[in-house]
């Protein structure tokens, strides 16, 4: 997901309605998560706008004050009381979109883009780009085209109608992709589209898991997937564990994106680190197909990290859904490792030692951590490390000394612990896998 935080800063502003069903602490909770949805798109949340209504009429989301007050922000106008607002950004700065944390109607999001003069984004909308950004394999592109025709065949009308005769199209992130390319379409075709891509989906299932099984046995590759809710650091984790930001140069991954890196410093075997979309803890739940078949990618891997914020009053829960979630899509099998982060984000010292005890006591096999801590890293990444050497063996190889032109491989396709020169040649201690360490062994026997 890292890799798409956009090339050149986009700027929102987040807005959202508290009913009175709805505490403070989750309507917080819940535009904290947003923000960090947005982040993960690029943008960069100048401000966010919140009013208490006891609910949203047909027509406006937002109050008529409120939305004057963001028309007036957005446009660098001064505020009517002076509250100052208009001065907390720089004026060169323009506004893109408008995030709104509901699902809000057709009308509702088109009156409000009407009025305050940017682009509407509701929580809906945010999440679909989201995933579509991460959706790399076939089923998984189908799975988020289909939320997402589903999603947009009301809207086109409204988009229609906002356009006006001259059939302007919406520009920036919500009119791009299927809306785009679909807004001529009827919904009846919406409709076969939808249906047909079911179908293709039943088709690529069983096709799918042949392919990964055969993928993993051929290529041999060490793959591990970081997954876990949203904001619990993955993406800080993978940049601590692959260190540089250059791409894998696999062939197998070079064509998917830059979310995949090498475990650095390298180790024997080569360890591939992968990130995952995140879990949401507002999911619209016409979403959850298209974020299921999406987080389905970590299948691939033969170790999962399961990373959970332990700062999160929330984690528990979150760990639970996380479980069941992998569960689901068929991971139980994968091993795990589970990853309890921002250690350092719960209190003082004191509170993070009671609390990372208590997490070893409730999860013995746990690792407790900070990525802001290098050591930190430097011990997850030697369990990493450790968990794919440990089909690995140890064993002594002999190469004459008329045979040297094979040092370069034997180092390329094991680790060497030790080497010692004796009479006849040199000595290694090596560890690494015991097919490539025998076939070895059977080549520089033939030399001697
Ligand atoms: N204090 C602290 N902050 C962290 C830690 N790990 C991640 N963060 C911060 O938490 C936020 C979310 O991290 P990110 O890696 O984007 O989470 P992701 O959504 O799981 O990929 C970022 O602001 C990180 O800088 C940690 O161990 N300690
Ligand atoms: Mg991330």
């Amino acid at each position: 997901m890292q890799a798409n935080v956009s090339e050149n800063p986009r700027y929102a502003v987040v807005a959202a309605v508290q009913r009175p069903t709805v505490s403070d602490t989750e309507f917080e909770a819940s535009l904290a998560e947003l923000r960090d949805l947005a982040k993960t798109l690029g943008f960069k949340v100048v401000h966010t706008f919140t009013q208490k209504r006891p609910g949203f009429d047909t027509t406006a989301y937002l109050g008529a004050g409120k939305r004057e007050e963001v028309r007036r922000f957005v446009n660098h106008e001064p505020a009517i009381d002076d509250v100052g607002l208009a001065a907390s950004y720089d004026s060169d700065v323009v506004i893109d979109a408008i995030l709104v944390d509901h699902e809000i109607s057709p009308s509702q999001a088109r009156n409000l883009e009407l009025e305050v003069g940017c682009e509407v984004m509701d929580r809906t909308m945010v999440i679909l780009e989201i995933f579509h950004r991460n959706a790399r394999s076939r089923a998984a592109r189908a799975q988020v085209e289909i939320a997402r025709l589903g999603y947009m065949a009301p809207r086109l009308r409204e988009a229609a109608k906002l356009a006006g005769p001259q059939g302007r199209q919406r520009s920036g992130v919500g009119g791009r992709g299927a809306g785009e390319s679909h807004t001529e379409l009827d919904r009846r075709k919406i409709r076969d589209r939808i249906a047909e891509l079911q179908e293709e989906i039943v088709a690529m299932d069983a096709e799918r898991k042949i392919q990964r099984s055969r993928r993993q046995e051929r290529q041999g590759l060490a793959c591990t997937a970081l997954v876990g809710y949203t904001n619990a650091g993955k993406s800080t984790l993978m940049r601590a564990l692959t260190g540089s930001e250059v791409l894998v140069a696999n062939k197998l991954f070079a064509t998917l994106d830059t979310t995949v890196r090498t475990l650095q410093p390298e180790s024997v075997p080569r360890v591939l680190v992968s990130d995952t979309v995140g879990f949401i803890k507002n999911l619209p739940h016409e979403l959850v197909a298209s974020f299921k078949s999406t987080l389905e990618e970590a299948l691939d891997a033969s170790l999962l990290l399961h990373v959970v914020d332990a700062s999160d009053p929330g984690f528990e829960r979150q760990l639970e859904v996380t479980d069941t979630v992998l569960a689901e899509i068929g991971a139980s099998e994968v091993p795990r490792l589970l990853v309890f982060n921002k250690i350092d984000c719960v209190g003082d010292s004191v509170a993070q030692d009671e609390r990372e005890a208590a997490l070893r006591e409730r999860y013995p096999e746990c690792v407790v951590m900070s990525a802001r801590r290098p050591d930190d890293v430097a011990r997850l990444r030697l369990m990493i490390v450790r968990f794919f050497q440990k089909d690995l063996v140890e064993t002594e190889l002999f190469l004459p000394w008329s045979a040297q032109q094979f040092r370069g491989e034997l180092y390329a396709s094991c680790e060497v612990l030790e080497e010692r020169a004796e009479p006849e040649g040199a000595v290694f201690r090596v560890r690494g896998e015991h097919d490539t360490l025998e076939s070895l062994r059977a080549r520089f026997s033939q030399m001697s």
